[in-house]
């Protein structure tokens, strides 16, 4: 776009041509399934359909903190659904999150299989039924839910705004990148400010709230997404660097981190998960050595 041939919107909006954006091959204007694919079950109570972006990551990550507080019941069996494929828009996919949006979850634990979409949604599901990682205390609680439903609206600014026109759109326009570099230097500021008073974003406690954000603004104050961290300059966030290095020490993160990636080192990513051992067998550098072998 340029001064001397500006854009004028028609009167009707059409979709004409591919937007020539990362990822347009996978845009339509419309939803709803695109082919017939019924989605695979494990042996587990929960069923996770994902991939570890920071939305998928807060969902596995869960659940390993569930597993790790001695949580039976949160044992997952977790596929990959390849959204850069379009496995978002099979039909088994559609009818667990009717949105074609990873992460979902099917719990299968109960009488009749319950799907839950949307990552808060999933975070607040399994809080709630396991009774763990969210205040019992209303004032406490009341805390967390802000903060997980602050990242819940905020994150759409860093990722489809800040990270879309700075990474991934055909052309950088010096509107909307200082549009969205603004807003989210704001949100850093923000979360900067909460997390120097307090240890955890909703108080002294680690909470869904924390692991909602992490993946998000914890990636963000380490330099991790869209190679923006010197545009941004984030380590000027020194609570939030602070907070991000401690919740990525935790052995939970760590491993959930781990499932359903498939980009980084070899011995980073878990394609799929199904037992709690395939972290020692089954992470593509063991599966690539074994192939090797045989
Ligand atoms: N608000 C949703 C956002 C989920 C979302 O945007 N997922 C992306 C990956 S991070 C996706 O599945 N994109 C595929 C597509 O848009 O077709 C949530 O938090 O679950």
């Amino acid at each position: 776009m340029s001064d001397s041939n500006p854009y004028i919107p028609p009167k009707v909006w059409t979709h004409n041509k591919p937007s020539g954006g990362r990822f347009a091959n996978i845009n339509r204007p419309v939803s709803g399934a695109t082919h017939e694919k019924p989605l695979p079950r494990g042996k587990h109570p929960l069923q996770l359909y994902s991939l570890a972006t920071p939305n998928g990551v807060k969902v596995t990550v869960m659940l390993e903190e569930l597993l790790e507080l001695g949580f039976t019941g949160a044992e997952y069996d977790a596929w990959l659904i390849r959204i850069n494929e379009g496995d978002q828009f099979g039909s088994g996919f559609v009818e667990v999150n009717p949105n074609s949006k990873i992460p979902a979850l099917l719990d299968v634990s109960g009488s009749k299989p319950v799907r839950v979409f949307e990552s808060g949604a999933i975070l607040l599901y399994l809080a709630e039924k396991f009774g763990a990682l969210v205040p019992t205390d209303p004032a406490l609680r009341a805390e967390c839910m802000s903060w997980l439903f602050w990242q819940m609206g905020s994150a759409p600014y860093l990722g489809g705004g800040f990270g879309h026109f700075y990474a991934y759109a055909p052309e950088k326009i010096e509107y909307a990148i200082d549009r969205f570099s603004m807003e989210v230097k704001r949100q850093m500021d923000v979360l900067n400010q909460r997390l120097a008073q307090n240890r955890f974003v909703g108080g002294d406690e680690y909470t869904i709230a924390d692991i909602a954000i992490w993946p998000w603004y914890g990636g963000m104050a380490k330099g991790l997404l869209y190679d923006a961290g010197e545009f941004l300059q984030v380590h000027e966030y020194t609570n939030v660097v602070r907070w991000a290095d401690e919740i990525g020490k935790r052995p939970a993160v760590i491993r959930g981190r781990k499932v359903n990636r498939v980009m980084g080192n070899l011995d980073s990513q878990l394609h799929e998960r199904h037992d709690a051992s395939d972290f020692e067998t089954r992470t593509q550098d063991k599966l690539q050595a074994s192939e090797k072998v045989d």
